[in-house]
């Protein structure tokens, strides 16, 4: 008997986006190594850090696939991009592969409305709001930078900015969560 609960369509969407958080993950280690090797270890092991959310990401998406019944497919995961040129460079590049993210994971909402699949959208609505989390931590990234010097930043700034992110929080505050008396 066919216990399988998601359409093909579903199926390879969903997929795709496990390969697409392991990717998320090979990047932040790929940053991660980058900026250990340039001395900044406060921002490597913050990127660190952060790779094993996307491995978190991953296995979400994985089990809720079996949980439907379905199988996943393991594919390869492709190459992360070239070293950033410098932590501005590096800041961005982790603003933008969020904003990428964040359209995948609309896309799937979208395929779920479309399909009527409501335990999808659901299931959906967790990656909705937790991108929303890693948008705004990527925004302040680069609202740390900016104030460092953005791209012409200076190894003073650049030192304290390191040893800033060092002990930073790894989830940032949601608007949601916020009060008149905790801005
Ligand atoms: Fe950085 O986000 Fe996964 O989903």
């Amino acid at each position: 008997m066919d216990t399988n609960r998601l359409s093909e369509k579903m199926l390879a969407a969903l997929n795709s986006q496990v390969t697409k958080e392991a990717h998320a993950a090979q990047i932040y280690i790929s940053y991660a190594s980058w900026a250990n090797d340039q001395g900044y270890d406060g921002i490597a092991n913050f990127l660190f850090r952060h790779a094993q959310e996307e491995r978190n990401h991953m296995m979400k998406i994985l089990e809720y696939i079996l949980q439907r019944g379905a199988k996943p497919k393991i594919e390869a995961i492709p190459a992360p991009d070239a070293d950033p040129a410098n932590v501005n460079d590096c800041f961005e590049k982790v603003y933008k592969q969020e904003i990428d993210n964040t359209r995948a994971i609309y896309n799937i909402v979208n395929l779920s409305m479309e399909e009527k699949d409501w335990a999808t959208w659901n299931f959906m609505q967790w990656f909705v709001k937790e991108q929303v989390e890693e948008e705004t931590l990527a925004m302040n990234l680069l609202d740390k930078i900016k104030v460092a010097g953005g791209k012409d930043a200076k190894s003073d700034a650049l030192y304290m900015l390191d040893k800033d992110l060092e002990g930073a929080p790894d989830d940032a505050k949601l608007a949601q969560d916020v009060t008149a008396t905790n801005p």
